[in-house]
């Protein structure tokens, strides 16, 4: 009885000495930031490194899905996943492409950290197209994919690289690598239904949403076509309706860091890219960061021709996505 009436009093000057201090609080400070926890140190994303893979990827040749330099390059990115510890795993599958080629195809996934509970997901895909169909001349070679391809994969490997030096506090990361993204229908052809697919578009990814096993993720980040210089990235429709927040923390935190004249605030409507797929299929909210040509009104110039080789890539670019979704994930 006496220690429940000490503990009684205690706990009421408790509360009143916390209540004098809260209003001491109030009176003195200003109101509190509604801005996001302190910003956390993150490891710096190495552009040279992030180019020297996009380099490496273009020297096997157009990665076109059934080509020796298609397979040696996928051999070469799980080999490099592997050199940085990350456990690999080969998703092969058969496809069919709108011009009635069957394929066997690949993807690649690289878990990090896997004891960690929350997951971040970077995803790009590792083929390239086989024409250049947007382009003047030569329309039935396949185009070198420095920016569509290579360039979203320089990124993630480099991002592996710095993955291997130094964890996240807070979650691990994936990276997947979907195979089979560019072989959709040419630009000005007839347009017809796959029977096993949505799309003829994103095979890859459609078959990776539909058979990922009981994988799942916090959020995840498409990177597609992200090294040109002249690269602009909008908040695209599909992106921003089921990852609003995630879509919103990574244009604030390009912008805090710098980089405001590529994540820019200007809303884009949809456009069917991996990111669909996974968002809608697979379920794992996910947004696309893709080049976007204001002027144009649609993917830059080099898209789907033959200009799309090293001299449109730009390492500014690929410091401004790296270091901006290094300074995200760290900050999870
Ligand atoms: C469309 O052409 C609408 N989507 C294709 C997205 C893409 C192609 N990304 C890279 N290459
Ligand atoms: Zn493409």
């Amino acid at each position: 009885m006496k220690n429940n009436k000490i503990i009684f009093i205690l706990l009421a000057s408790c509360a009143i000495w916390m209540s004098c201090g809260n209003d001491k609080e109030k009176a003195t400070s200003k109101p509190p930031k509604v801005e996001e926890k302190a910003w956390v140190k993150a490891p710096s994303f190495s552009s040279d490194s992030a180019y020297a893979y996009i380099q490496a990827q273009v020297a096997f040749g157009p990665r076109v899905p059934g080509t020796q330099a298609h397979k040696d390059a996928g051999d070469f990115l799980v080999g490099t996943l592997k050199s940085y510890g990350a456990k690999v795993t080969e998703q092969e599958f058969d496809a069919k492409t709108f011009d009635g080629v069957e394929l066997r195809l690949r993807n690649i996934f690289a878990s990090f950290y896997p004891e960690k509970k929350k997951r971040i997901l970077i995803a790009a895909h590792w083929d390239t197209r086989p024409f250049a169909d947007k382009d003047t001349e030569r329309k039935n070679f396949p185009i070198e994919g420095a920016n569509d391809g290579g360039s979203g994969v320089g990124v993630a490997l480099e991002f592996a690289r710095l993955l291997e030096r130094e964890a996240p506090a807070n979650v691990g990361v994936d990276i997947v690598f979907f195979d089979g993204e560019d072989w959709g229908e040419l630009n000005d052809g007839p347009r017809t239904q796959p029977i096993d697919y949505e799309s003829w578009w994103c095979l890859g990814s459609q078959y990776w949403s539909q058979n990922k096993g009981g994988y799942s993720a916090y959020y995840g980040i498409l990177l597609d076509m992200v090294g040109s210089g002249k690269a602009q990235f909008n908040i695209e429709e599909t992106s921003n309706k089921y990852a609003p927040k995630v879509v919103e923390r990574v244009w604030s935190t390009g912008q805090k860091l710098g980089y405001g004249q590529y994540f820019i605030n200007r809303v884009q409507p949809a456009i069917l890219d991996d990111h669909v797929f996974v968002n809608e299929k697979a379920r794992i909210p996910m947004i696309d960061i893709v080049h976007y040509d204001n002027e144009s009104g649609y993917f830059g110039d080099f898209h789907h021709t033959h200009q799309d080789n090293m001299d449109i890539i730009d390492k500014n670019t690929l410091k401004a996505v790296g270091q901006t979704i290094v300074q995200v994930i760290w900050n999870e």
